[in-house]
């Protein structure tokens, strides 16, 4: 469990905070899958935008919240809590409503691989729904992130500024390459087939109720065929198991693509669909 200490967090007004309070941007996967949560859960909740294109999570103020300057991030009551998986733990102990975590031990392993895929999913997502052009954060940006914050998590000195901000060097200095999205391509289809194989004679991942490992994958499985991977053609269970989950309540509303940012992404998949480069075409699977 992710829960920060005093010591952590630099801007200590958020220490006296009372409710539920989320950190949180709206095209974030991480913030959509708690976003999800919540509304399945019935819970009141205080949001907190934090935009990141506009690097607002570089600001002093944040990263005085959370010293990985990442979202989502909740405040409970006075008390920080970072990491999606680990605040959603906390969560389904904390709040009523429909259990969404049966098994414990067996969702916080299978929701670790989950993690592990998440800067993948950064990987395919900027170079399909963004415009070709220099990716990432500025240097200045850059600058401020690494001088930012307590650089401590739970009192201890915090090692994961440091993948944050090579990926965000490499993504500066070569862009988003090909190799790069063949492999995050690669991991996720092994990742899906394990999901499609799960779905065989079932109707949810773990069975046959709704736990909190299909709201995890449902983010990643709409952003993945937003980005224009063959889900369908590739996974056909796990294709019909997303609209199934679209169509309930509580998980469209919160993975709206505006359609400023939906224009965008067509237009960009449209150029590299003629360069050869759109993902299907990358993975080499274009049927
Ligand atoms: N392992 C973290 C990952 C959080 C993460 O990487 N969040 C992304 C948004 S989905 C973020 O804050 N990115 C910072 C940026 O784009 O500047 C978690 O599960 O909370």
């Amino acid at each position: 469990m992710v829960k920060l200490a005093e010591q952590d967090v630099l801007t200590t007004e958020v220490l006296t905070w009372q409710g539920l309070h989320l950190f949180h941007f709206w095209g974030s996967s991480c913030s959509q899958k708690l976003r999800i949560y919540l509304s399945l859960k019935g819970a009141a909740w205080t949001g907190h935008e934090v935009n990141l294109p506009k690097q607002e999570n570089f600001s002093t103020w944040y990263l005085g919240i959370n010293p990985r300057g990442l979202v989502p991030c909740l405040v409970d009551d006075g008390a920080v809590h970072i990491e999606s998986n680990d605040i959603l733990l906390h969560l389904e102990d904390r709040l009523g409503g429909p259990p969404l975590i049966p098994d414990r031990a067996r969702i916080a392993q299978l929701l670790r691989h989950e993690d592990d895929l998440h800067l993948d999913l950064r990987t395919i997502t900027f170079r399909y729904t963004r415009l070709p052009g220099p990716v990432g954060k500025s240097a200045e940006g850059l600058d401020k992130y690494r001088a930012g914050g307590s650089g401590t998590v739970g009192g201890a000195e915090d090692g994961a500024k440091a993948r944050e901000i090579a990926f965000w060097q490499s993504a500066a200095e070569q862009g988003i390459t090909d190799a790069a999205v063949r492999a995050a391509a690669g991991r996720f289809r092994a990742a899906l087939n394990g999901l499609e194989e799960r779905l065989q004679g079932s109707q949810y991942l773990l069975g046959h109720a709704l736990s909190l490992l299909d709201i995890a994958w449902y983010v990643y499985a709409l952003r993945l065929r937003r980005c224009g991977y063959p889900l369908a053609q590739l996974h056909p269970r796990v294709s019909g198991w997303l609209d199934k989950l679209h169509a309930e309540p509580g998980f469209a509303d919160q993975t709206v693509l505006l359609p400023e940012l939906a224009k965008i992404a067509a237009e960009s998949q449209r150029l590299q669909h003629e360069r050869g480069t759109a993902l299907p075409q990358l993975m080499g699977v274009e049927g």
